[in-house]
């Protein structure tokens, strides 16, 4: 049964498949696009987690799961190949007369550190199978949140975390730029769906979600899930931050289905990019200038992902890291 696109939040019901019984903190990005994730997907779903805050803060205290569907824990790096043995446990089953011809979802949700570094070869081989319904989503909370915000290959320029900080030595923080994982994913010949999205806008995630179940092969979404204990903000704002990255460019919404690529916003306006550093305690120590030239760059990538999206294909740019003033 294909899942339908959703026009109005209220389509999708009052149940939660991932509802109350966790412990992540108060505003956890994350645990709000684990819950957006899990509702689109429907209660035909398995989900798997690696090793990271949606496991710890989520699995193992007792008695208590915010999981209202099965859920499995997979080692830190083991996500992709936990995500293949699922679906090809489902299809023998089936093929044998064991189970059932039904269409199950298998749903592994697994942070940057679980997809972007360490797992990545496993995500990259499942790219590589046929089975249907599996889709792998990458909370990105641009950091390695569960054991102390370590810097990972997708946290941003200028970022302070526990890997990178910033002081008399090194006054930026992290001087890698943050690397973009799907658009990598998208490099893969069999991907049927490849995504990015955020908290903001909600409807936009959640039908990416469904889409991305109908594919029809191995299908991936990188999601932008803010952490109000790593990057220092008010629990408050984890959806408004999520909307400025989205309305500054910082973080560029698309979708890449069978080849064709387009953009499933466009800013009007741009918004300046300080909104959304100011909002941040993991950037206060950069200046107006060095916020100013990340802005150039944004303004010069958005260049290129509009006349990506107007030829319907991707066109990439090397962009080196800004040298510290
Ligand atoms: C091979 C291995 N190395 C290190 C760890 C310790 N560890 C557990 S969770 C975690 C962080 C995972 O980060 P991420 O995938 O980004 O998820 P988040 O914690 O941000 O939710 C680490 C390093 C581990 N479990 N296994
Ligand atoms: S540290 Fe961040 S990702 Fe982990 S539970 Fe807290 S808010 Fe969520």
């Amino acid at each position: 049964m294909s899942l339908q696109p959703i026009r109005n939040p209220k389509e999708l019901g009052p149940i939660d498949y991932y509802t109350s019984g966790h412990r992540t903190c108060a505003g956890c990005g994350p645990a709000i696009g684990y819950r957006l994730a899990t509702k689109a997907a429907g209660p035909k779903t398995v989900l798997l987690g690696p090793t990271g805050c949606m496991y710890v803060a989520n699995g193992h205290q007792f008695l208590t799961s915010p999981y209202a569907v099965p859920w499995f824990h997979t080692q830190l790096g083991g996500g992709g190949a936990a995500g293949i043995g699922t679906a090809a446990a489902f299809r023998a089953l089936t093929s044998k007369g064991k189970r059932k011809r039904e269409e199950v979802n298998v749903l592994v949700y697994g942070g940057d550190g679980g997809f972007a570094d360490i797992g990545y070869a496993g995500l990259s081989m499942a790219m590589t199978y046929d089975y249907q319904r599996l889709l792998y989503i990458l909370y990105d909370n641009e950091s390695y949140a569960n054991t102390g915000i370590q810097a990972s290959s997708t946290t941003p320029w200028g970022a302070t975390t526990t890997f990178t900080p910033t002081g008399r030595v090194r006054r930026i923080g992290n001087e890698r730029m943050k690397k973009n994982v799907a658009l990598t994913i998208a490099a893969h010949p069999g991907v049927r769906y490849v995504a990015t999205s955020a908290l903001y806008p909600p409807m936009d995630f959640v039908n990416k979600v469904r889409k991305a179940f109908n594919s029809g092969g191995p299908a991936f979404i990188q999601v932008l899930t803010p952490c109000p204990k790593g990057w220092f903000f008010d629990p408050k704002h984890t959806v408004t931050l999520s909307r400025l990255a989205v309305e500054t460019g910082a973080w560029a919404l698309w979708e890449y289905e069978e080849g064709a690529f387009s953009l499933t916003y466009k800013p009007p306006k741009r918004r300046g990019l300080a909104e959304y550093m100011r909002l941040q305690g993991r950037f206060t120590h950069l200046s107006d200038e060095d916020i100013e030239r990340l802005d150039r760059m944004i303004e010069e990538q958005w260049g290129l992902w509009l006349e990506s999206d107007r030829q319907k294909r991707l066109i990439l740019s090397w962009t080196p890291p800004p040298t510290p003033l």
